[in-house]
């Protein structure tokens, strides 16, 4: 008998219909912000973005993608720096019943054209700065032939035969209803195993998701002015941070990344009250110089997308005990929170990440005997998972169990009260700060270079950072005559081969064979006992 774990919330009011629809039609599932309150802030211009003009702008940018001869259905990449155009972009191909792919902005050309060239997409959105990168991925041998037409600026000027986002706006476009369960958006995920692939996430999927954050995340209201720092292009900047403080009537301050100076700085400026940020972010504002009394309008700080231990929290707390901090969980997959905590609940539940949300059902699964337990891999299922991993049944039918049970590779425990603490992870995946690093795709370029006979990668917490550092155990081909030059040497090679987040920083350790089971996987477990043995050395 499964052991099914259910949220102690009701489930709140689910519509059915698009995304666009859901944030700027009548659905009366929120109360409805004022149209003219102002939905964005540009953090480094200042320019303020109304609610009513948000949706103007995004059907004038609908017309113009129609125009281009994009149809329903199709796949459109953005890839670019928070910022407004980056938001009309989205909402613009949402109002277009476009399918939606964000990328990481620090990818590097490969990366970049396997997102093109497995999403499909035919129009690519892309900021001034990446212009260079995305022509050099375009370059590559394998990719699509995208004529200039359907490469467009998120600038307000033109460059080089490449038009700007506002060139395309014209009368705007009523949108057409379409079904709810259809995929809005494709970010990129790794999963549990291998290189990163489409996560196909439904209008459903992310209007349950924010129908359920409304009644359970940290409420938002009157005063409130939140932190746009995290990326639009992963799923937590993407549902937490641009789409629920739409229904919020909030403004949200865009910046286009994480930068000490420039955050401590907007902060001040604009009284921001309320930040979603990763735990590397608590200890660059614990040691910045420059704090002064910047932070004085804030809050508190949610963090997510790695764990959020005990005594970072408290001594985050100590030092602004204004700033109140809480924690939640939450994957590409199930749109993404599944646990969180308000700021209240946090005073009694530090390093725990929190109750289920509304929607969500839980099961925690023992590996090895495959049956329900107190501490296990957590299993989820409800109307915020996934439909599935985009054009891959092998990856979507190895990621769900029987009964549409959605396996996260994370293995929690549940409290008698409720409360989830996530205590180990059983897939490959690392986390630097709260991005994705997939061990897969840094040994599939180690295993590139001739010098290197076999390669596993694994990551190495750093209590300093807050985050996991991604460590490389080679078997070189040859015997180096400098060994302490050749792990060097490998690590500076796989810089710029790859976005930065997946540098080699947790170090290169050269190893006689890598450990591996008789079906020839790498045993990870081996590799982690062996790196705690060398720290204690
Ligand atoms: N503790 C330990 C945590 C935690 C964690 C995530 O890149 P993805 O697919 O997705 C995310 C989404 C995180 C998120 C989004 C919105 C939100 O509000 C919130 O809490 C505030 C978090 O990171 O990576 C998913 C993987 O990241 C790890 C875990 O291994 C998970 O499978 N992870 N949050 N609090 N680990």
């Amino acid at each position: 008998m499964s052991r099914i774990l259910e949220s102690i919330h009701p489930p709140p009011f689910l519509p059915k219909c698009s995304i666009f629809d859901y944030l700027f039609g009548d659905h009366q599932c929120y109360p409805t912000p004022d149209p003219k309150g102002i939905a964005f802030i540009d953090g480094l211009s200042g320019k303020k973005v109304q609610r009513q003009q948000v949706a103007h702008q995004a059907r004038q940018l609908a017309a113009g993608i129609r125009s281009l001869g994009v149809k329903q259905g199709d796949v459109m990449l953005i890839f670019g720096m928070n910022s407004y155009e980056w938001i009309n972009a989205l909402l613009g191909g949402q109002a277009a019943g476009v399918v939606v792919s964000p990328a990481s902005y620090a990818y590097s050309p490969p990366e970049l054209l396997h997102q093109i060239n497995d999403s499909t997409a035919s129009l690519i959105f892309v900021g001034p700065l990446l212009l260079d990168t995305l022509l050099k991925a375009l370059a590559l041998p394998d990719a699509p032939k995208i004529p200039p037409s359907r490469i467009v600026l998120l600038s307000d000027t033109s460059t080089a035969g490449y038009k700007s986002i506002y060139d395309l706006w014209q009368a705007p476009l009523t949108p057409e209803p379409y079904a709810e369960s259809s995929t809005a958006y494709l970010c990129y995920s790794s999963g549990t195993t291998g290189r990163a692939k489409g996560v196909e996430t439904s209008h459903h999927n992310i209007t349950s998701e924010i129908q359920a954050l409304n009644t359970v995340y940290e409420p938002l209201a009157d005063k409130d002015v939140v932190l746009g720092i995290l990326p639009f292009s992963h799923i937590y900047g993407l549902s937490v941070v641009l789409h629920q403080p739409l229904t919020r009537g909030v403004p949200v301050v865009i910046l286009p990344r994480f930068e000490e100076i420039s955050v401590l700085s907007a902060i001040e400026k604009y009284k921001i009250t309320w930040g979603l940020v990763v735990p590397p972010v608590l200890i660059v504002l614990i040691h910045s110089k420059n704090v002064g009394n910047k932070l004085k309008s804030l809050r508190g700080l949610m963090s997510g997308a790695a764990p959020l231990g005990r005594e970072l929290t408290a001594t985050f707390e100590k030092k602004f005990p204004w700033i109140k901090v809480t924690q939640g969980y939450g994957l590409t997959e199930t749109s993404p929170v599944t646990h969180v905590m308000t700021l209240d609940e946090s005073r009694t539940h530090s390093g725990q990440v929190g109750r289920l949300m509304p929607t969500f059902q839980a099961r925690l699964v023992d590996a090895e005997s495959g049956k329900d337990a107190e501490r296990g891999e957590l299993w989820l299922r409800g109307p915020c998972v996934m439909k599935g991993y985009w054009r891959n049944a092998e990856a979507t039918s190895n990621t769900f169990a029987e009964g549409g049970w959605f396996k996260t590779g994370d293995v929690a425990v549940v409290a008698e009260d409720g409360y989830f603490a996530i205590v180990d992870r059983v897939k490959e995946l690392i986390k630097y700060k709260g991005f994705q690093v997939p061990p897969a795709e840094l040994e599939a370029l180690l295993l590139s270079n001739d010098q290197v006979a076999d390669a596993a990668v694994i990551g190495i917490w750093s209590k300093d950072q807050a985050t996991e550092l991604p460590r490389a155990y080679i078997v070189p081909a040859t015997k180096p005559a400098d060994a302490a030059a050749f792990r060097k040497e490998i690590a500076k090679w796989v810089e710029g081969k790859v976005a930065h987040y997946k540098n080699l920083r947790g170090g290169v350790v050269l190893i006689d064979a890598i450990p591996k089971s008789p079906s020839g996987k790498i045993l990870r477990k081996d590799l982690r006992l062996l790196a705690k043995e060398e720290k204690a050395k």
